[in-house]
């Protein structure tokens, strides 16, 4: 991985940053984020798939493969269900050094509506052997990534890919996946973040060995010291809060501009590992703290959830903070944590806001 001490970013990664967009913040005010403004990462093309052609094999150590159609797919049991997805990177432009690769500040989230048949039923169709360590998720994209040619694939504990809650989504907001996020099938497991979900599956392979393909053995790994070459897996959202940034922005720098008076703050906080206990809001940047109100939870467990704070501003530069906790005892840290791969950067937002 090289890294970069520079501020400015490389004509690379301003290539990575056009292709795979980020969720507008603005857009933290829909509870599902509508399909065009979720944000996408793509490691390498988007496959153009003829759906008649296309078949999902699920094979490996099973007791009979299967070989199903898209339309088969569709013919069982379907669940909808929203579920938050951020990308591992999301907020790696943040860090220093920082590692070059795609350069999320905050936005690479979104909550879609997705739709699909839970994927445990099947496993049990196929006869999933006793001896079933991992479950491999092969997408028909294909690249090379570290020097090494690949398609992109996944590799999951047997026991995680048999959650009721994981899907085979065909399904987003109601319509077919749009191409960029995965036409005609893509995996879904909430909570996870979004490297996890792999788009475009081929092929589901049960293995009676642990696997150890790039993406989970080189790729998406903490590694926090520049000699720890193993590291330990990323896998679940650490909880995060965001707010959608108040009044109007200035169209270069950003920087927002709102009147005095009474102001509502709004944004969504999620975790991958226990649900929102509390957000805190700060004027001052992070000096002191109070709490915003929580919408109820209404959507289920894997859909990020509101939250609302009332603000009365003075006049003045500030700078506005939030930060999320979870069940679990989880709460965003004020800096960040350097690990070589940039990810799961979870320090809180800080939005500068001139009000007169
Ligand atoms: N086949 C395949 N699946 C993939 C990827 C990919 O490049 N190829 N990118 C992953 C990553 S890193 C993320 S963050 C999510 C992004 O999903 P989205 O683009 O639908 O938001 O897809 C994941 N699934
Ligand atoms: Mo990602």
């Amino acid at each position: 991985m090289a890294f970069s001490d520079e501020q400015s970013i490389s004509r690379e990664e301003l290539a990575l940053a056009a292709r795979n967009h980020g969720m507008p913040l603005e857009a933290l005010r829909y509870d599902i984020t509508p399909t065009g403004l979720h944000y996408l990462l793509i490691h390498y093309d988007i496959p153009v798939v003829d759906s008649a052609a296309w078949r999902l094999e699920l094979d490996g150590s099973v007791e009979r493969s299967l070989l199903l159609s898209l339309d088969e797919l569709m013919a069982r049991p379907a669940v909808t269900q929203p579920v938050t997805m951020e990308c591992a990177g999301n907020g790696r432009a943040r860090l220093s050094p920082r590692p070059i690769s795609q350069p999320w500040l905050l936005e690479a989230v979104g909550t879609g509506q997705w739709t699909g048949t839970p994927l445990a039923p099947l496993l049990e169709e196929a006869g999933v052997g006793g001896d079933a360590i991992d479950v491999a998720f092969t997408g028909l994209d294909r690249g090379v990534e570290g020097g090494v040619e690949q398609d992109y694939v996944r590799g999951l504990a047997v026991d995680e890919a048999r959650r009721p809650d994981v899907l085979l989504a065909y399904a987003l907001n109601g319509q077919p996946l749009p191409p960029q996020h995965g036409y005609p099938l893509r995996l879904l497991l909430p909570g996870w973040y979004g490297m996890a979900q792999v788009k475009w599956l081929r092929r589901i392979t049960v293995l009676d060995e642990p696997f150890t393909g790039y993406q989970n053995v080189k790729a998406y790994r903490y590694r926090r010291t520049p000699d720890d070459d193993e590291g330990t897996p990323v896998t679940r959202m650490a909880c995060r809060a965001l707010m959608a940034p108040p009044g109007i922005p200035d169209f270069l720098s950003r920087r927002r501009h709102l009147n005095v008076g009474p102001c509502t703050i709004v944004g969504k906080a999620w975790s991958g590992w226990a649900p929102i206990t509390g957000v805190e809001v700060s004027a001052d940047g992070g000096e002191t703290w109070a709490e915003a109100e929580l919408a109820p939870r209404s959507d289920g467990r894997w859909s990020w959830r509101g939250w609302r704070f009332a603000w009365d501003a003075e006049p003045g530069e500030h700078e506005l903070c939030c930060r999320a906790r979870d069940e679990a005892g989880n709460e965003q840290p004020l800096q960040a944590q350097w690990n070589r791969g940039g990810y799961a950067n979870n320090a809180v937002q800080r939005v500068a806001v001139s009000v007169s």
